[in-house]
C-alpha cells in the first residue's frame, strides 16, 4: 500500500502545480458523468495515471473521468478508483479543491475498501490517509509530506454542510436542516466536497449531507469515486456514513458511475438523520 501512497504523493505535488500555473479553461470534451471537462481535469486524470503505472501492486484504475476501467499490471491486487479533481469549477473562483482515492481488493464495493486517501489543494496542501486509522499530512517547501497528527471526530459537533440548494431540498430533508440549524451549528458549505468534509474532520465534526433532491432523485455524488472513500475515511475517525437509513460501506453499485445520497459526520448528527429517514 504504501508505493501507493507514494505515488499518490508525487501526483498532488503535480496537480497543484498544474492547478497554479495551467490554463483552467474548458475542453470540448464530456465526460462519463455529462459534465463539460476542464483541461484542468484531463490533465490532472493523466497525471494520476502516469504515476499509478509505475505501481506493480495496481490492477486496474476507474476514474470518474473515464467511462472505462484501464488495466495496469496483470499481477496487480488492487483496483483503484478515484475523482482526480473533485470540485475543479471552483479553481475559476480560487477556492480549495481536491482528489480522492479509494482502494479496493476484488472488486468496488464499498465493503472491498482497504484503504482511501485524499487531497485537498487550499491555502495548503493536506494530504490523509485512511487504513487503520486517519492520518494527515501536509507538503513543506521542498514538496515532501510531513505528519501533522491523527484525525479523530468528537461523538457531536457545531458544523453543517447541507448540500445542494435549498430549491431542491425534499420536505424531510428541510425539516433536518432547520432543526440542526435552530440548534446553533454553522453552516459550512463551499460546494467541493472535499474541503468541506475536511473541515468537519477537523474541526471535530457535524454534518456533511449531499440527500435525494428533486433534481437529483438517487443523489449527485459517485459511490466509487467519492462517497465510498469518504464514508471509509469517516467510519475510521469514529464517525459514520449512511444513505439515510443503510450504512455506506455496505451499498454496491451497479454501475461504475452510480450515485448515492449520502450523509457522513459525527455520531449523534448521523443518529439525526437516521430518525429523520425512519
Ligand atoms: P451542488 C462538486 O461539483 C461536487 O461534485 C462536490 O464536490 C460537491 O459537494 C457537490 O458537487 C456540490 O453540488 O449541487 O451543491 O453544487
Amino acid at each position: 500500500m504504501t508505493e501507493i501512497y507514494e505515488a499518490i504523493k508525487r501526483s498532488a505535488k503535480r496537480i497543484k502545480e498544474a492547478i497554479e500555473f495551467d490554463d483552467t479553461g474548458y475542453s470540448e470534451n464530456i465526460n462519463a458523468t455529462g459534465d463539460t471537462q476542464l483541461k484542468l481535469d484531463i490533465k490532472s486524470d493523466q497525471i494520476i495515471e502516469e504515476e499509478f503505472a509505475k505501481v506493480a501492486s495496481i490492477k486496474e484504475i476507474i476514474s470518474e473521468e473515464k467511462e472505462e476501467k484501464t488495466p495496469l499490471h496483470v499481477e496487480g491486487i488492487y483496483g483503484v478508483g478515484y475523482d482526480p479533481l473533485d470540485g475543479s469549477s471552483l479553481i475559476d473562483v480560487n477556492l480549495s479543491v481536491g482528489s480522492i482515492f479509494g482502494i479496493y481488493e476484488g472488486g468496488y464495493a464499498g465493503a472491498n475498501l482497504k484503504a482511501a486517501v485524499y487531497v485537498v489543494y487550499g491555502p495548503r496542501v493536506e494530504l490523509v490517509i485512511a487504513e487503520q486509522d486517519v492520518k494527515m499530512y501536509r507538503m513543506n517547501k521542498s514538496g515532501e509530506f510531513v505528519f501533522i497528527k491523527t484525525i479523530e471526530l468528537k461523538e457531536k459537533g457545531k458544523l453543517n454542510a447541507p448540500g445542494s440548494t435549498q430549491m431542491c431540498w425534499e420536505p424531510k430533508h428541510k425539516a433536518l436542516m432547520d432543526a440542526i440549524f435552530a440548534d446553533g451549528y454553522r453552516l459550512r458549505y463551499s460546494g467541493g466536497m472535499v474541503p468541506d468534509l475536511h473541515q468537519i474532520l477537523l474541526k471535530g465534526g457535524g454534518l456533511f449531507s449531499y440527500p435525494a433532491t428533486s433534481d437529483v432523485p438517487k443523489g449527485k455524488l459517485r459511490m466509487i469515486f467519492e462517497v465510498f472513500p469518504f464514508a471509509f475515511v469517516y467510519e475510521k475517525a469514529g464517525g459514520e456514513a449512511i444513505d439515510g437509513q443503510r450504512r455506506i460501506l455496505e451499498l454496491s453499485p451497479s454501475h461504475p458511475h452510480d450515485t448515492t445520497p449520502c450523509f457522513f459526520g459525527s455520531k449523534a448528527e448521523i443518529e439525526r438523520v437516521k430518525k429523520c429517514y425512519e
